[in-house]
């Protein structure tokens, strides 16, 4: 902390005030690209003592990453990066972040305006790049004096107010004229001593209360009490951290339920406790079409079975909509009512009023046939999802990859067996990009082990965070991933467009690769192979038990699993 606050220039000045007020407001995980332009912010950064850098070279694997802290954090991270292009790098996961309801602060070093509307090099209009993607934005002067050091900390404090608030992405646009570096260039006397002074108060506190407690009205319960028959939907929940409480309430509840994976409980619960399986199977769908039900709760965000949407648009059934964020996703697209507030707090609501609908249809025959065709079949994405389900333990973090393998693991639902298993997901907007930076991401708040499932398309995207995953071994991390190769995006063979053969591999980007020779480059990363079911379970069960960053390659055979999914829709009660 001596250098700190760095005095030599303007820039450095204000890249102190900025980054001091943010640490004071516990904003200290920042995650930095490297630059010129953002040279002050990062040498405030370095000598702040409250400040954490985790620093990359690729800004898109590093938003990922910070992507990955958001779910899991208590503070919001923080991403910077120089001026020009360097910032639309971090743009598909500050979308991803505003649809999913993750804050993160991002503060963009920028030229001074009289270069940027003179088209000097590396200036873009850097405001309108992701403007649309948060929920406010900063646009700062170039650092002068005529703007006081404490009127600057509320500017950065009100921001902060905001990403905490909405829950959703800020972004800071800075322009900083040269020096960047520590030549000296005068402040004058009055500004400085000022500016020095506003180190020493406390910063303002920004505490959130967004979401507002729910006292169930007395025409609602009443209603609830006398239905006959309920379905409580549980969709993409914001923020991990009460998850137990959430599980509770649920235990409590004594009506038929539908979870979703981007819940995370899903696997928390079995049929035992009323669970109902995937709506993506006819026979579930057929059940549901023929008893109706009379009030569907969804609590939180949109589900990964369309499906259920499809079913909501054909069948009347009146919907309560309970959410904590002001999204405009409608699952019925047709509300009678919604209720935005802690959906926590919806569900203690619920659990006093004691229902007891037991569900239409016992589901275990049903699920234990499946469970059946799946061992029989080859190594498929299914056996995937359920033999990983099965086996590991409570104490894993679980990041499953967008494509096939999440409506995999989404459509697994166990008869009597639950597992603690937290599982984690980017789909808010489901790119296949940023899932190996978004599991470094999820390691940097702790030290517990993960597994990061994902396609070989999916891998292939990211190849530009493996050096970051070497980091992370490096760093004592423990980390599996499956990458499940099939030798392309094989969801397309799932889909009717299949049968259009002459240009599906414009959409399947078939190939040849095998991913030893890439991993094997990289020290510290351990790679092994396998094509069977046996030696799957084998790999997977050494891997999840030991250190280290191991990759496991699992091969696939495409038609076992395109039969397999067939076979699957095709089983009945
Ligand atoms: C960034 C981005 N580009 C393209 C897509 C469209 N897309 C969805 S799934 C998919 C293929 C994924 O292939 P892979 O990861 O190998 O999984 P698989 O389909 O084999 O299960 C593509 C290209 C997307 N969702 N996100």
């Amino acid at each position: 902390m001596d250098k700190f606050p760095l005095t030599e220039n303007l820039s450095r000045l204000w890249a102190s005030i900025i980054v001091d007020e943010l640490a004071k407001n516990s904003i200290t995980q920042f995650y930095t690209a490297p630059g010129m332009r953002n040279a002050p912010v990062l040498a405030a950064a370095h000598y702040h003592e409250l400040v954490d850098t985790f620093s990359y070279f690729d800004e898109r694997a590093l938003s990922y990453r910070a992507l990955g802290r958001s779910k899991v954090s208590d503070s919001i991270p923080l991403l910077t990066c120089t001026s020009g292009t360097a910032m639309a790098n971090f743009a598909p996961a500050i979308i991803e972040a505003n649809k999913s309801g993750l804050p993160l602060i991002i503060l963009t070093a920028d030229r001074p305006s009289e270069l940027v509307k003179t088209d000097s090099n590396q200036t873009i209009d850097q405001l309108s790049v992701i403007a649309d993607h948060t929920c406010y934005n900063l646009s700062l002067e170039a650092p002068n004096e005529a703007l006081s050091a404490t009127r600057l900390r509320t500017l950065i404090s009100t921001a902060i107010g905001r990403a905490k608030i909405n829950k959703r992405p800020v972004h800071i646009n800075l322009p900083l004229r040269e020096p960047l570096d520590s030549t000296s260039k005068s402040i004058s006397k009055d500004y400085l001593e000022k500016a020095l002074e506003s180190f020493n108060a406390n910063g303002a506190k920004v505490i959130s209360s967004a979401y507002q407690t729910y006292q169930m009205e007395f025409e609602l319960g009443q209603k609830l009490v006398e239905a006959k028959n309920i379905l409580l939907v549980i969709g993409k929940l914001d923020g991990k951290k009460d998850l137990e409480h959430y599980q509770d309430a649920l235990m409590k509840i004594k009506v038929p339920k539908y979870l979703d994976l981007t819940s995370g409980l899903k696997y928390q619960f079995c049929l035992e406790d009323y669970l109902t399986p995937n709506f993506d199977h006819p026979e579930v769908l057929d059940v549901y079409e023929q008893n109706p039900p009379d009030i569907i709760i969804h609590i939180g965000g949109r589900l990964v079975s369309k499906h259920y949407y499809n079913y909501l648009e054909r069948n009347n059934c009146e919907l309560i909509h309970v959410t904590n964020v002001d999204f405009d996703h409608d699952p019925g697209f047709s509300n009678t009512h919604k209720i935005i507030c802690d959906p926590l707090s919806f569900l203690n609501g619920l659990v006093k009023l004691e229902l007891n609908q037991a569900p239409p249809v016992m589901w275990h025959d049903f699920v234990e046939k499946k469970r059946a065709i799946i061992e029989e079949e080859e190594l498929t994405q299914p056996f995937i999802s359920k033999n990983i389900i099965e086996n590991i333990d409570d104490n894993y973090d679980l990041l499953v990859g967008n494509s096939t393998i999440v409506r995999s693991f989404d459509n697994f639902v166990s008869s009597s067996y639950r597992s603690n298993v937290n599982v984690f997901s980017n789909r808010g907007v489901s790119g296949i990009e940023g899932f190996v930076a978004t599991l470094v991401g999820l390691s940097d708040e702790n030290n517990k082990p993960k597994l990061l499932v994902l396609g070989d398309i999916s891998f292939k995207h990211d190849l530009n965070s493996l050096y970051m995953l070497e980091e992370a071994a490096n760093a004592g991390k423990n980390l599996t991933v499956i990458i499940i190769n099939n030798f392309q995006g094989d969801i397309f063979n799932l889909l009717p467009i299949s049968k259009e053969k002459e240009f599906l591999p414009l959409l399947t980007t078939p190939h040849k690769d095998r991913f030893d020779r890439i991993i094997k480059a990289f020290d510290g990363l351990t790679y092994q192979c396998c094509e069977t079911k046996n030696d799957f379970n084998k790999l997977v069960a050494g891997a999840l038990s030991s250190k280290g960053v191991n990759i496991i390659e699992a091969i696939t055979n495409n038609e076992s699993n395109l039969a397999l999914f067939k076979k699957l829709k095709t089983v009945k009660r």
